[in-house]
């Protein structure tokens, strides 16, 4: 088998939703010498782009998108290792979660990846998580940069919320934040006040290493 029938097929197992099938064929691609990031860019997002894009026109249900959010993440799980930077935890630390309301956990979980393989350590709070777990955790673990993700627009003023609450526990100018998820935007985190607003997992890396690089008093 190619590469290109490796990836489609793939894709395709992601799109059916076939859980173990993804996970195969996770495997074979690593195995065959494709990198994961490769994997995670060609073959991974675009199967559940393309089933996100089945939903939108009524062609897919919820259990159909259900079942390919499961084969992502089996996907993902096997190709998680393989992104992990050897240099891990030597870039800085960040606290990740989902606000209260939101579910969704697949842009949450290719954020961690791509941060892990950028070398921060990531501790993963959760989906669906009370402005009280935020600062509990990040008094818990201190971290450099506090990631938020939402979905949907009915759970954007949440972001809002944790950076009042993280003002009001007197430890917003002890940590950047970071923001991101479909419904927002580089505005709406200016809107905010969060230090910085990830496009992709790609673009978070790069974000995420330029609030590093900066003193916090300037961020
Ligand atoms: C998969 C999915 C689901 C799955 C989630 C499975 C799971 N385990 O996550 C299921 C079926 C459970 C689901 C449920 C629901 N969903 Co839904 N879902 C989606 C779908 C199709 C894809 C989302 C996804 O995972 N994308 C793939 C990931 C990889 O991409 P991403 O999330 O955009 O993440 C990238 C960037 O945003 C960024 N990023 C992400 N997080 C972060 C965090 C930080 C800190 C940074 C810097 C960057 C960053 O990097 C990521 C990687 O590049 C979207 C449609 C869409 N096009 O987004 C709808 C969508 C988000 N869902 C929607 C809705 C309405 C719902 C439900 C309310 C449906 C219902 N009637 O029950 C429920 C809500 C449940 C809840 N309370 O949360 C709506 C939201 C509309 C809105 N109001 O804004 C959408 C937009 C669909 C639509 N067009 O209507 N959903």
């Amino acid at each position: 088998m190619t590469e290109t029938n490796i990836l489609n097929d793939l894709k395709e197992a992601v799109l059916k939703g076939d859980d173990d099938l993804a996970f195969d064929l996770a495997q074979k691609a690593l195995d065959n010498g494709t990198a994961a990031i490769k994997i995670m860019e060609e073959s991974i997002v675009p199967g559940i782009q393309e089933a996100g894009e089945l939903w939108k026109r009524n062609e897919y249900f919820q259990p159909d998108i259900v079942m390919s959010a499961e084969a992502f993440r089996m996907a993902m799980e096997v190709i998680d290792p393989r992104l992990t930077s050897e240099e891990f935890s030597t870039t800085g630390k960040v606290v990740i979660g989902t606000v209260a309301g939101d579910m969704h956990t697949l842009g949450k979980l290719m954020v961690k990846a791509m941060l892990r393989s950028g070398g921060f350590e990531v501790i993963d709070i959760g989906e669906d998580t009370s402005v009280a777990t935020f600062i509990e955790k990040v008094k818990e673990h201190d971290p450099d940069i506090v990631g938020l993700g939402c979905y949907m627009t009915t759970t954007m003023l949440e972001m809002k919320e944790v950076l009042t609450s993280l003002q009001n526990s007197g430890i917003r100018d002890k940590l950047r934040v970071m923001i991101g998820g479909v419904p927002t935007t580089q505005e709406f985190a200016d809107e905010i006040g969060a230090d910085a607003w990830g496009k992709d997992a790609f673009d978070a890396v790069e974000k995420a290493k330029k609030l590093m690089e900066k003193p916090l008093e300037v961020v």
